[in-house]
C-alpha cells in the first residue's frame, strides 16, 4: 500500500511539474487579483499556471480589515463577484461587504474551475529574459521550503508566454527583473501612502504590460507605478485581474503561436 502511495504521487505530480513547464500564462501570487486574472484566462482557454509561495490561497484578504473578519467592495466590482457565485451584503452608498474566508474559497474556485493550475509552495524567484528587442519568456521558482532553509540549491525553469506579477505590495518579481536586467527599462517607483478614492481607479487604469512578456496585476501595480495604496477594499483588485486578463488574451491573441487550448470539462 506505502508504495502504491508513493507511485501515486511522485507519477501523477512529476507528470503534471513536466506538463506544466510551459504554459501561456505565468501567475505569480494567488491573491484576489492573480486569482481573478486565472479565471478569466483559463475561461478562454489559455494554459495558466499560478505559482503560490504559501501552502494556502487568498494573499491579503484572509486578515479581513485588520483582523476584524470582513471585507469591503464596491459596486462596480459586483458584476465579478456574482461571475465567482459570491454572496454580498449591502452596506451604506456603494458599498457591499463579504466574508473574507469565502472570498478566498471561491475566487480560488472559480480558478480552478475555469481550468486554471495552482501550485502552493512554490516561489519565484527570478525570470527568464531572452531575443532582440528583450522580452520575458519564463521564470525561474524554488521550492518555499528550500528558499526558507536557506540551502543552495538551483532552482527550475517554468515557460511562458505571459509572465504575471501578482505578488503584492512589494511587486518582487517585476523589482527583480528590473534589477537584473536593465535593458528592460523597467523603473519601480514604490508604493505611495494610502488614498482610497484615488488608488482604486488609478490601480485599475496601470495594470498591464510592464515590458514585453511581462505584466502586472493587483497592488504590485502601486509600487510599479508611484501610486497611493488602499485598505481593506477588494473591488480595484478583482477589477484590476479582470482587465489585465483582456489585456493579456488580446496580446496572445495577435502573437504568432498564441494557440488557445480547450477548457477543461
Ligand atoms: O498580497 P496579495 O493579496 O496581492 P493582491 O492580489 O491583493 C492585495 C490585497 O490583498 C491587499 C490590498 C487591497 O486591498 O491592499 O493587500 O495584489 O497576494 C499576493 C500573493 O502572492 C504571493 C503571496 O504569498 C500572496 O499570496 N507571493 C508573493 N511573492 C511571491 C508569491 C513569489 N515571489 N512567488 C510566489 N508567490
Amino acid at each position: 500500500m506505502e508504495l502504491d502511495i508513493n507511485r501515486a504521487i511522485i507519477l501523477a505530480g512529476m507528470k503534471d511539474m513536466e506538463e506544466y513547464s510551459d504554459v501561456d500564462v505565468l501567475i505569480a501570487g494567488a491573491g484576489p487579483s492573480g486569482l481573478t486574472s486565472a479565471k478569466y484566462l483559463a475561461e478562454k482557454g489559455f494554459k495558466v499556471l499560478i505559482y503560490e509561495r504559501r501552502l494556502s490561497f487568498g494573499g491579503g484578504i484572509g486578515g479581513g480589515g485588520n483582523m476584524i473578519p470582513k471585507i469591503v467592495v464596491q459596486e462596480e466590482a459586483l458584476p465579478i463577484v456574482e461571475d465567482f457565485k459570491i454572496r454580498y451584503q449591502k452596506f451604506e452608498k456603494n458599498l457591499f461587504t463579504i466574508d473574507p474566508a469565502e472570498l478566498i474559497a471561491k475566487l480560488s474556485a472559480g480558478a480552478l474551475d475555469a481550468g486554471a493550475k495552482i501550485m502552493l509552495g512554490v516561489n519565484v524567484d527570478d525570470v527568464i529574459v531572452r531575443d532582440n528587442p528583450p522580452r520575458v519568456v519564463g521564470a525561474l521558482w524554488h521550492w518555499t521550503a528550500i528558499q526558507l532553509s536557506g540551502l543552495h540549491v538551483d532552482p527550475l525553469y517554468t515557460q511562458c508566454k505571459a509572465l504575471v506579477d501578482a505578488t503584492g505590495h512589494d511587486a518582487e518579481l517585476i523589482a527583480i527583473a528590473g534589477r537584473k536586467n536593465p535593458e528592460l527599462g523597467i523603473e519601480i517607483a514604490g508604493e505611495r501612502s494610502n488614498w482610497t478614492e484615488v488608488s482604486e481607479r488609478v490601480v485599475v487604469e496601470h495594470t498591464g504590460r510592464v515590458a514585453p512578456g511581462l505584466y502586472v496585476t493587483g497592488i504590485a501595480v502601486c509600487a510599479v507605478y508611484g501610486l497611493p495604496r488602499m485598505g481593506p477594499i477588494f473591488g480595484g483588485m478583482l477589477l484590476s485581474g479582470k482587465k489585465l486578463a483582456e489585456i493579456i488574451e488580446e496580446d496572445l491573441k495577435s502573437a504568432p503561436s498564441g494557440k488557445k487550448r480547450k477548457k477543461k470539462s
